[in-house]
């Protein structure tokens, strides 16, 4: 028993100093997510703390399926990452000048785990709870262009979650702003990213969704439909256009 609120304890200390909370979307996930962008000034890539509690995405995506994600893939791209980069790895510039900088001569050690510590960077940071399941849709200025680009939110949906489906193996949906400044829906296989020369659609992404099995597997099985279905209810929509805004500028 004692040993038990011990360890209550200790845990609630541990997620109250990580500011990991697992209310409604409160200000200080807000803020959490302004960090988003933050050029690092270590040595190391370290593992970003979850902007929710585990059970945060619930009943969408479950505890268990997050604490493994996070905690154990992420984690582990980010450990391997650490051993495949030299000693003059350069940190000075951002992640996406990071992500920028691989192509076809990049070892895949770093490809690949670079690619895994930036996708779920990304990802976490666009999610957000929503227990409720209350109906969530992009507002201001990027469902202006959404609409604009795709007719429609619905047809947007639907196409997005059209090519997350279709993604052959593991891999990644995106939405990208491309260099000509308009939105585009683009998949990478395995941990590439659009930011990578190595990817065949490029641009910067405002919006992720892994597909890889052990993103759902544990709730959803093989029905991978499901998941980008329910997805679509924890989708940060504030975030994304905090993303957009920032590249319009
Ligand atoms: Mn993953």
């Amino acid at each position: 028993m004692e040993n038990n609120r011990r360890d209550f304890l200790k845990k609630s200390a541990l997620l109250g100093l990580l500011g990991i909370g697992t209310k409604l979307i409160g200000k200080e996930n807000i803020q959490q997510l302004e960090n988003f962008s933050n050029n690092p000034t270590t040595d190391s890539f370290t593992l970003p703390p979850l902007p929710y509690g585990y059970g945060g995405l619930e009943p969408f995506i479950d505890k268990q399926t997050m604490e493994i994600h996070h905690t154990k893939h992420h984690q582990g791209y980010i450990n391997k990452l650490n051993a495949a980069i030299g000693k003059d790895y350069d940190f000075s510039i951002s992640d996406e000048e990071k992500c920028k900088s691989v192509n076809d001569k990049t070892s895949l050690a770093v490809r690949n785990n670079l690619g895994g510590y930036y996708n779920h960077k990304l990802f976490w940071a666009i999610m957000r709870p929503n227990p409720e399941g209350y109906h969530n849709i992009a507002e201001g200025k990027l469902a202006k262009e959404i609409q604009s680009q795709f007719s429609s939110f619905e047809n947007f949906q639907k196409e997005f979650s059209d090519k997350a489906s279709k993604v052959f193996g593991s891999g990644w949906c995106w939405l990208i702003v491309n260099s000509k400044g308009k939105l585009e829906i683009t998949t990478t296989a395995n941990q590439d990213n659009p930011l990578m020369s190595v990817s065949t659609v490029q641009g910067t992404p405002i919006l992720c969704l892994d597909v890889w099995e052990h993103a759902y597997y544990l709730k959803y099985q093989n029905k991978r439909a499901d998941y980008i279905k329910n997805w679509w209810v924890i989708v940060n929509w504030p975030k994304v256009e905090e993303l957009y805004l920032q590249l319009k500028k």
